[in-house]
C-alpha cells in the first residue's frame, strides 16, 4: 500500500533530522527489462528505442558515449555492436485491453498514437511503423510491479515516485534496531553500512548520532537492494538522507548498483557543487529569478 513519505507536520527540527529516508532508483531500468526478458548478458551495450529515438540506455553503452535522445544510426556509429531493442508496439486492430492499460498514469510514458495498417512486430526497431501501431509499456509496468511488491514485503513505509523509483522510510527500522541490538551489533551495521556506501562527506559515526542512523540506514538500503536483485534479477541505486529531497540527489551519485549517503554536514558542500537547477521545482523561471536573487545578495561568485 503506497502512502506519501511527506514531512510530518508536528515534527520539529531535531526530529525531522531523526528521519531515515532511502531514494531507490532502478538502474537503466527499461534496458535491464530487455536484456532480462532477452536473456541477454548485462555486459553487452544494449538501448531500448522508440521509434528511431534511445529512450533507455544501458551502462556498458554509457560508457562508450551512447546517451538517451541520440538516434540508433548516431548510436550505432558509436558502438557498430550496439544490441537495439524496440519497445513494445501494438496495432490499432489488436490488444484493446491492453490501451486501457497504456492509459494508466505513470510519470515517464510516452505514447505514439497513430492510425493505420498495423504492421508485424519487429525488433531492429528502424522500421516500426510509427503511423500504424502504438507503444504499450507493459512489459515495464509489470517489472515495475514485481518490484514494487518485492519493496512491500521488505519495507513498512514504502511510496512509489514514478515507474522505476521509490521512496522507503525506515526511520522505525532504524529505531528498532538501536533500541534491541547491542553495542557491538550496533558496530557491526555501522560498519557495514559505511562499507557499502560512497557519501558526498564521509559519515563520521564515532562523534555524530546523525551519521551513525544514517548508517545503520545504508546497511539497511543494502539489505533492500539486495532482496530486490534476488526476488527480480533488478539492479537498483539507492540515496540515504534524513529527507527526500536529498535521498533522491544522493540515489543518482553512483550509478549503477551502487548506494550514496548524505550527511547533515554534507549538505552545505553538496548545494555548492550542485547546479542548483537540478533541484526540483528550481529548473525554469523560478530557478532563475532564486539564483540572480543570491546573485545580488552573495556577490557574483554565488
Ligand atoms: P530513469 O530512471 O530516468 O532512467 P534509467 O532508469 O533508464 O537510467 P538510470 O540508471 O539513470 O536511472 O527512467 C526510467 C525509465 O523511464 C527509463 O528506463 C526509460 C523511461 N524514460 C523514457 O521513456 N523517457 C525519458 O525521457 C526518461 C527520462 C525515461
Ligand atoms: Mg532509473
Amino acid at each position: 500500500d503506497a502512502r506519501d513519505i511527506g514531512h510530518p507536520g508536528s515534527m520539529d527540527a531535531s526530529q525531522l533530522q531523526r528521519r531515515v529516508v532511502i531514494h531507490l532508483d532502478l538502474d537503466c531500468f527499461y534496458a535491464q527489462v530487455e536484456a532480462k526478458r532477452l536473456g541477454i548478458d548485462p555486459s553487452v551495450p544494449l538501448a531500448v528505442q522508440q521509434w528511431s529515438g534511445l529512450i533507455a540506455v544501458n551502462y556498458p553503452a554509457r560508457h562508450r558515449g551512447v546517451k538517451r535522445h541520440l538516434n540508433v544510426t548516431e548510436a550505432k556509429k558509436l558502438v557498430p555492436e550496439l544490441v537495439c531493442v524496440h519497445v513494445e508496439t501494438i496495432g490499432d486492430d489488436e490488444g484493446g485491453h491492453v490501451d486501457a492499460e497504456a492509459a494508466e498514469d505513470d510519470a515517464h510514458d510516452v505514447a505514439g498514437v497513430g492510425v493505420g495498417v498495423p504492421t508485424a512486430e519487429k525488433t531492429d526497431g528502424t522500421s516500426h511503423d510509427k503511423q500504424s501501431r502504438k507503444v504499450s509499456l507493459r512489459r515495464y509496468r509489470r517489472a515495475s510491479w514485481r518490484v514494487m511488491s518485492a519493496l512491500a514485503d521488505r519495507c513498512e513505509h514504502v511510496e512509489r515516485a514514478s515507474i522505476d523509483e521509490a521512496y522507503v522510510d525506515v526511520t522505525r527500522e532504524v529505531d528498532a534496531a538501536v533500541a534491541t541490538a547491542n553495542a557491538a551489533e550496533i558496530d557491526e551495521m555501522v560498519r557495514d553500512g559505511v562499507r557499502r556506501t560512497g557519501a558526498v562527506v564521509p559519515l563520521t559515526p564515532s562523534t555524530s548520532e546523525h551519521d551513525r542512523r544514517l548508517a545503520i540506514g545504508a546497511h539497511v538500503c543494502a539489505g533492500i537492494r539486495a532482496s530486490v536483485l534476488e526476488r527480480t534479477g533488478f539492479t537498483m541505486s539507492g540515496g540515504i538522507a534524513h529527507n527526500k529531497m536529498l535521498a533522491k540527489l544522493a540515489s543518482a551519485r553512483n550509478k549503477p548498483n551502487r548506494q550514496t549517503a548524505v550527511s547533515r554536514r554534507a549538505v552545505t558542500e553538496m548545494m555548492e557543487s550542485l547546479p542548483m537547477r537540478s533541484i526540483k521545482g528550481l529548473g525554469g523561471k523560478l530557478g532563475e529569478k532564486v539564483e540572480a536573487a543570491l546573485r545580488r545578495v552573495f556577490g557574483e561568485g554565488s
